[in-house]
């Protein structure tokens, strides 16, 4: 197998726009340290839709809904085309709201096979519309994966076009969900609201926080999560850099959360996981340059990070 980078460079299921511009500043900081990384490898560059329609908020519950149902339509068919080409898809995207376009894409080239989902970030990211503070889709793409809306914690009333183009994020790839909550876990989510809180409890899915990583061991937490995905074929990684510290590493991200995991914590738990031979993709999300006063340090860490991680990927594939 070879690894296929997917530059995905959308922002628009963020807040805040930059985001996209994040695949730039980590190519920047391979280039900074003569590092040719990113010759090594063929990528796909995903078009998109950003400047025209980011100003246009219309769907207020689910923030440009359309154009973000129409992003990760792209991305999961290039993900579920080079997955059947023989290809590792290596996705680095803007904001998260892209990890539903690749967990789609791995669904709809391995219908029948079962997916495990480690999400490594700070925030739960499973609102719906129903139950969204913000209306920014990069809160919602597990909500979309696991096809399930939360209406018991509903504050939203949704309708028309946005109840529609959801409906219609739900089936990309393939129809309904894509994922089990039992086969989801995530590691360092510490900022959450009450809907997410309710849903995380209801579904029962396991957080390994920060400190519990540190005081069990990290070993120990990554085993026990290939041990709960034994009855899954695949797994899919999604590393939102938010899930670092932004004290510690940079404030280069649309939501920063103190309190996170070290850059070398990202690359061991990512490093394990890769061992056990059944990832199918990892993807590197919400890197902002225009935020990082610490000039491009966040993306910086990123590339650390992605060049660890492709070391493992070259050795199990
Ligand atoms: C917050 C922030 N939970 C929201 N979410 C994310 O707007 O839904 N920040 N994903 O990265
Ligand atoms: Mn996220
Ligand atoms: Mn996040
Ligand atoms: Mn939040």
């Amino acid at each position: 197998k070879s690894i296929k980078i997917i530059k995905n460079r959308s922002d628009i299921g963020a807040g805040t726009r930059g985001s996209d511009l994040g695949i730039d500043a980590i190519e920047i900081a391979a280039i900074n340290e003569k590092n040719d990384y990113f010759n090594q490898f063929d990528f796909e560059d995903l078009e998109t839709e950003n400047e025209s329609i980011y100003n246009k908020v219309t769907n207020s519950f689910a923030k440009r809904v359309k154009s973000v149902y129409e992003q990760c339509e792209r991305l999961s068919t290039s993900v579920a085309r080079n997955i059947n080409e023989g290809n590792f898809p290596l996705v680095i995207s803007g904001d998260h709201s892209s990890a539903l376009g690749t967990i789609s894409g791995i669904k709809a080239a391995h219908p029948n096979k079962r997916l495990g989902v480690v999400w490594i970030d700070a925030h739960a990211d499973i609102h719906s519309p129903y139950t969204s503070p913000s209306g920014n889709i990069h809160g919602m793409p597990l909500a979309a994966a696991l096809a399930d809306d939360n209406l018991d914690c509903q504050i939203n009333e949704v309708t028309g076009d946005t109840e529609k183009y959801w409906n219609a994020m739900k089936n990309i790839g393939v129809d309904g969900a894509k994922v089990l909550a039992q086969d989801v876990v995530y590691f360092g989510v510490r900022d959450t609201e009450e809907p997410e809180d309710k849903q995380i409890a209801k579904l029962g899915i396991k957080n390994y926080m920060v400190h519990e990583v540190r005081y069990r061991g990290l070993e120990t937490c990554v085993n026990e999560v290939l041990d709960t995905m034994s009855n899954c074929d695949m797994i899919y990684i999604s590393f939102d850099v938010d899930s670092m510290d932004c004290d510690l590493i940079s404030y280069g991200t649309g939501t920063p959360v103190p309190k996170g995991f070290d850059q070398h914590e990202i690359i061991a738990i990512i490093n394990q996981l890769l061992a056990s031979k059944k990832v199918a993709s990892v993807e590197f999300v919400e890197v902002n340059p225009l935020l990082d006063f610490k000039g491009n340090k966040m993306a910086e860490t990123a590339f650390e990070v992605l060049d660890a991680v492709t070391k493992q990927l070259k050795e199990v594939l």
